[in-house]
C-alpha cells in the first residue's frame, strides 16, 4: 500500500475562518485523506496555525492581548471548530512551535551555507506615526499590478503577484491609516532563489499532471516581468522566528510558515512519544521517504509561495527533503454576488455554519460545489435545494423507505427468500461501473466529480427501488420482495462506506443503523451486496437529513446579508 502525506494551506491565527477558505484547503485535504484511508493507504494529514507574521500582531492588538496569549487561544478555538467539521488532522501543529522555530534556523543556515542568502540594505517603510517599520499586512495601498486598492505589502490577493511595501502605490499604515510615511534602510537577509529560476522552471514544466491552475500561476510569476526575484526573508518585527545573530529581527513569515509542515510532523511525533524516524520517514528521501506521495491543498492565492520560495528553500538547502508530488489549487468560493472575506467580516463563517446545521450539510454542498476550474458561488436557495434533494431525498429517504418497509413486513431484520435476478444483476453491473469511475476520480482529486458519482450511486439505489417496488411485489410474492429488500439494505451499508469521506458523520450514523463495523471499501459490488446475511439484525435509522425549509432559508439569508460583528 502507499504512503500518502497530506497538508493543507495553514489558516492564519487571525480568527475563525469562512467557508471559502474551508472549501479551498482543509475540507478537500479531508476528503482525500478519509478516502486513501479507506483504500488502505498509509495516510499523514497534517496542518498547523500559521501564527507569525503581521496578521497575528495585528489581530492580538485589536483584541488586547499579548500576541503570544493570543495566538494559544486562538490555536484551540480553530483545532476545536475543525474538529466540529469533522476534519481529521492526523496532527494540527503550531507555527510558533519550538520544531518550527529550530527547522526554519536550520534551513536559513543551510540556505546561507550555499551562498543562497544575501545581507541586503534594504528599503523598508516606515511610519512616523506609529513609530516602526511597516512590513507585509501593516502596510496597504494600490498594487501596481492590477490597480487593486487595498494591496497588501506581501501579495496582493486580487492579481496574487507578490509584492514588498515599496512596491505599493498610495501607501498607508494599516495600524494608524497614516500616510506620512519614509522609505528608511535597514537590512535584511534575501533568498537569491534568482539563482534557482532555471531548477524551478524545469521541476514545474516535469510535474506534467498538475492542475492548470497550478502551474499557470507558477509559471506566471517565474517568467513575469524581471522573473523569479530574489526576496526578502527577514522582518522588523518582535513576533516570529528569530533570526540568529540579526537582532530585532525575525523570519518573513511565508518563509516560516511552510516549514511548519515539517514543524507540524516532528510536534506530532513528539507529543505521541515517538522518536525523530517518525517524521524523517515522511520528510527525509534518504530516511524512507522516496516512497512518500506528498500532496498539497491551497487556495490560488497561495500557489506562488508553494511552488516557487518554498520549493527554492528546500531545494537550495541541497538536503534529502521531500518535496510535492502534486498540489491541487482551487479557485475562489463567493457568497450571494460578492467575496467572502474574514478582514471584511461577509459572508458564512465556520462557527456560524455549525451553529445552524449540522457539518455533513456544509461538507457535501461545499465539496460537490468546489471552486476547482472556476470561481463558484454560494446562494442559500443552491443551498437549500442541494441539500434537500441530494441527500433528503435521494440518499436519506432510500435508508429510510427500506429500513422502514422491512420492519413492517419482515421486522427489523434482514430477510430470507428469493434470490437476485436479472434486475439485481443489472444495478451490480451498473453500481460496478460508477464505482471504477468514483476511484478514478477520487484517486485523482476530482472533487466535484466524484461527488457527482457517489450522487449517481445513490440515484441508481433509489431507481432500482422505485422498479422493484418491493411493496406491490409483497402482495403476490414476499420472497421476491425479500430479495429485494435484502440488496436494499446492504445497499445502505455500501452508501456509508462510500460516503464517508464526504459525510463522515451520516456514515456513521448509517454504519450503526446496520449494525455492523464493516466499514470495508469494495473491491466489488455484488460481494459488497452480500455483507450483510439474512437474519442480520439492523434499526431503523433516525432522519438522517431533515430538510431545510424555507423559512430557516429566508431566516438565515438576513442573517448573513450583512457582515459579522
Ligand atoms: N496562512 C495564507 C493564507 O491563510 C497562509 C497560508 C500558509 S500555508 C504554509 O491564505
Ligand atoms: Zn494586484
Amino acid at each position: 500500500m502507499a504512503r500518502i502525506l497530506i497538508t493543507s494551506a495553514l489558516p492564519y491565527i487571525n480568527g475563525i475562518k469562512h467557508l471559502g477558505n474551508l472549501v479551498g484547503s482543509q475540507l478537500p485535504a479531508d476528503l482525500f485523506a478519509r478516502y486513501m484511508r479507506g483504500r488502505g493507504h498509509e495516510v499523514m494529514y497534517i496542518c498547523a496555525t500559521d501564527e507569525h507574521g503581521t496578521p497575528a500582531e495585528l489581530a492580538a492588538t485589536k483584541a488586547g492581548k499579548p500576541v503570544a496569549e493570543y495566538c494559544a487561544e486562538l490555536h484551540d478555538v480553530q483545532a476545536d471548530i475543525a474538529k466540529g467539521f469533522g476534519i481529521s488532522f492526523d496532527y494540527f501543529g503550531r507555527s510558533s512551535s519550538d520544531e518550527n522555530r529550530a527547522f526554519t534556523q536550520h534551513f536559513a543556515a543551510k540556505l546561507a551555507e550555499n551562498d543562497l542568502i544575501e545581507v541586503v540594505s534594504d528599503k523598508q517603510v516606515y511610519s512616523n506615526a506609529d513609530g516602526r517599520f511597516l512590513p507585509d499586512r501593516y502596510i496597504e495601498g494600490t498594487c501596481p499590478n492590477c490597480g487593486h486598492v487595498g494591496a497588501r505589502g506581501d501579495q496582493c490577493d486580487e492579481c496574487t503577484k507578490q509584492l514588498s511595501p515599496t512596491d505599493l502605490i498610495d501607501p498607508y499604515s494599516t495600524i494608524s491609516g497614516s500616510k506620512d510615511l519614509e522609505v528608511r534602510e535597514t537590512k535584511h537577509l534575501f533568498l537569491r532563489q534568482s539563482k534557482l529560476r532555471d531548477t524551478l522552471d524545469k521541476w514545474i514544466d516535469s510535474k506534467k499532471d498538475w492542475p492548470i491552475l497550478t502551474t499557470s500561476i507558477a509559471k506566471k510569476w517565474l517568467h513575469d516581468g524581471d522573473g523569479l526575484r530574489d526576496r526578502g526573508i527577514t522582518r522588523d518585527l518582535d513576533w516570529g522566528v528569530p533570526v540568529p545573530d540579526m537582532p530585532g529581527k525575525v523570519f518573513y513569515v511565508w518563509f516560516d510558515a511552510p516549514i511548519e509542515y515539517i514543524g507540524a510532523t516532528a510536534e506530532w511525533a513528539k507529543a505521541n512519544g515517538l522518536g525523530d524516524d517518525a517524521w524523517e520517514r515522511w520528510w527525509r528521501t534518504d530516511k524512507g521517504a522516496d516512497d512518500v506521495r506528498y500532496v498539497q491543498f491551497m487556495g490560488k492565492d497561495n500557489v506562488p509561495f508553494h511552488t516557487l520560495s518554498f520549493p527554492a528553500t528546500i531545494m537550495g538547502s541541497k538536503e534529502p527533503w521531500k518535496l510535492v508530488d502534486y498540489i491541487k489549487s482551487f479557485n475562489y468560493l463567493n457568497y450571494d454576488g460578492g467575496q467572502f472575506s474574514t478582514s471584511k467580516g461577509r459572508g458564512v463563517f465556520m462557527d456560524q455554519a455549525l451553529s445552524i446545521l449540522p457539518s455533513d450539510y456544509w461538507r457535501w454542498w461545499l465539496l460537490s460545489h468546489a471552486p476547482e476550474n472556476s470561481d463558484a458561488e454560494f446562494t442559500w436557495e443552491n443551498f437549500q435545494s442541494s441539500i434537500n434533494k441530494d441527500l433528503a431525498d435521494v440518499l436519506g429517504n432510500f435508508a429510510s423507505r427500506v429500513t422502514k418497509f422491512c420492519r413492517s413486513k419482515f421486522g427489523e431484520v434482514v430477510p430470507a427468500g428469493g434470490e437476485y435476478g436479472d434486475d439485481e444483476k443489472a444495478l451490480i453491473a451498473t453500481l460496478n461501473q460508477r464505482l471504477t469511475a468514483y476511484n478514478t476520480h477520487m484517486d485523482a482529486m476530482e472533487v466535484r466529480k466524484s461527488a457527482a458519482e457517489l450522487r449517481a450511486i445513490w440515484a441508481a439505489g433509489n431507481e432500482y427501488l422505485q422498479n422493484a417496488a418491493p411493496w406491490t411485489v409483497f402482495k403476490t410474492d414476499p420472497d421476491a420482495a425479500a430479495a429485494v429488500i435484502r440488496l436494499s439494505l446492504n445497499l445502505i451499508r455500501l452508501y456509508a462506506v462510500l460516503s464517508k469521506p464526504f459525510i463522515p458523520d451520516a456514515s456513521a450514523a448509517l454504519l450503526t443503523a446496520m449494525n455492523t463495523r464493516d466499514a470495508s471499501w469494495p473491491d466489488d459490488v455484488e460481494t459488497a451486496l452480500n455483507t450483510l446475511p439474512e437474519g442480520h439484525t439492523f434499526t431503523v435509522p433516525e432522519v438522517t437529513f431533515a430538510k431545510i425549509t424555507d423559512a430557516q432559508r429566508e431566516e438565515w439569508q438576513e442573517k448573513f446579508a450583512g457582515v459579522r460583528d
